[in-house]
């Protein structure tokens, strides 16, 4: 297991000195943020990306996202331009010696959530998400304030773009989705390559929008699509730990040893009712899901990848990114590292594995 660190680039208030002083910090999570969606990444932008990390005393060890365009999701005829730009970014990082790539094919709207500062009882701020609050607002009228969602649409492009998935039902997702995997992971196994598709965040379908990367049997189905070690998963377990139904550990133990397992996003959820949800800290004791038998089914199958932790709440009076401040993102990750040396020592296993 190799720790990891969400790093937003220059403008990221949570700077590299500070990342690298966390205890077991082994590698930066980062992406190329100033090229548009859909055109490929230069190869010296990369660089110099990794160039800034390295200077760091870190290393550049995950591109989380390489966003997928539109048009791809749509399955437009404009997207084998978008897939061809896409395999040229996959042969530049490999280029430059980043090997695990992380993307996610939710339509239109990432991560969602209903409230970024929702104050605990502890006094610290956390993302929620409660259904009831996002069925009350309407994409289409475009007055859609969602929390955190950076438009970088036009009101009318919005209404366009959510009017263009009426037709897209999750079947034609999947078809979309298996016309996109079968254009990049040709490339992405020549480069010797793993990616990791992000669950949707939540795992169901949000604004009437399909969502397909939600559970087991989905994620089983994802990974035939295309077999081989470079079109894998990143288990992130708050995303999938929001539907109750999702076993975390079993799907870990499942895929894990199928060597599907490319990337781990780590973090607690705490379940507040039907389809709702508070984040809470990474501490087994504080939300829903069970982190030590996370890290368990990791050894099991002597998980040698990147991981990170995810969303922290924002603690001690810092202000930053929802989600993305130092400290308790810096707690999470300390926790884990913890847990896994404490596991591997009980199972007479090597700690490091890299
Ligand atoms: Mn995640």
């Amino acid at each position: 297991m190799k720790m990891t660190f969400r790093w937003y680039g220059d403008s990221d208030p949570v700077t590299l000195d500070k990342i690298r002083q966390i205890p077991g910090m082994y590698g930066i999570v980062s992406a190329i943020y100033d090229v548009p969606v859909g055109e490929a990444w230069p190869l010296e932008k990369i660089n110099q990306l990794k160039h800034t990390i390295e200077q760091a005393g870190l290393r550049l060890e995950v591109i989380e996202s390489v966003p997928v365009h539109e048009d791809i999701k749509l399955g437009l005829p404009t997207r084998d331009r978008y897939i061809e730009n896409y395999n040229t970014t996959l042969q530049n990082l490999s280029k430059a010696g980043i090997k695990t790539v992380c993307y996610n094919f939710m339509p239109v709207f990432d991560w969602t959530r209903s409230q970024l500062d929702y104050v605990l009882e502890d006094g610290s701020t956390a993302l929620i998400y409660e259904e009831e609050q996002i069925r009350k607002m309407n994409p289409l009228s475009g007055e859609l304030k969602l929390p955190g969602w950076d438009t970088s649409y036009g009101d009318g492009q919005l209404k366009n773009l959510l009017e263009q998935y009426q037709q897209v039902s999750e079947e034609q997702l999947w078809q979309n989705l298996g016309y996109f995997i079968k254009g990049i992971m040709p490339v992405a196994e020549a480069e010797g390559m793993r990616m990791a598709i992000h669950p949707d965040d939540p795992p169901w379908s949000i604004f009437g929008l399909p969502r397909i990367i939600t559970n087991k049997t989905n994620l089983d189905r994802f990974l035939q699509l295309y077999d081989s070690p470079a079109n894998g998963l990143c288990i992130c377990s708050g995303s999938l730990g929001a539907n109750p139904d999702n076993n975390i550990p079993e799907l870990l133990r499942y895929f894990g040893p199928k060597q599907r397992v490319n990337f781990v996003h780590a973090r607690n959820v705490k379940l507040i009712g039907e389809k709702s949800f508070q984040e809470s800290s990474h501490l087994s004791t504080d939300g829903s899901l069970d982190m030590a038998e996370i890290i368990r089914a990791l050894s099991d199958f002597d998980f040698a990848g990147p991981i990170r932790p995810d969303h922290g709440r924002m603690i001690w009076g810092e202000v930053g990114r929802a989600g993305y401040g130092l400290y308790d993102r810096a707690l999470g990750a300390v926790y884990l590292n913890g847990m896994w040396e404490a596991t591997r020592k009980a199972e007479n296993k090597p700690v490091s594995l890299h």
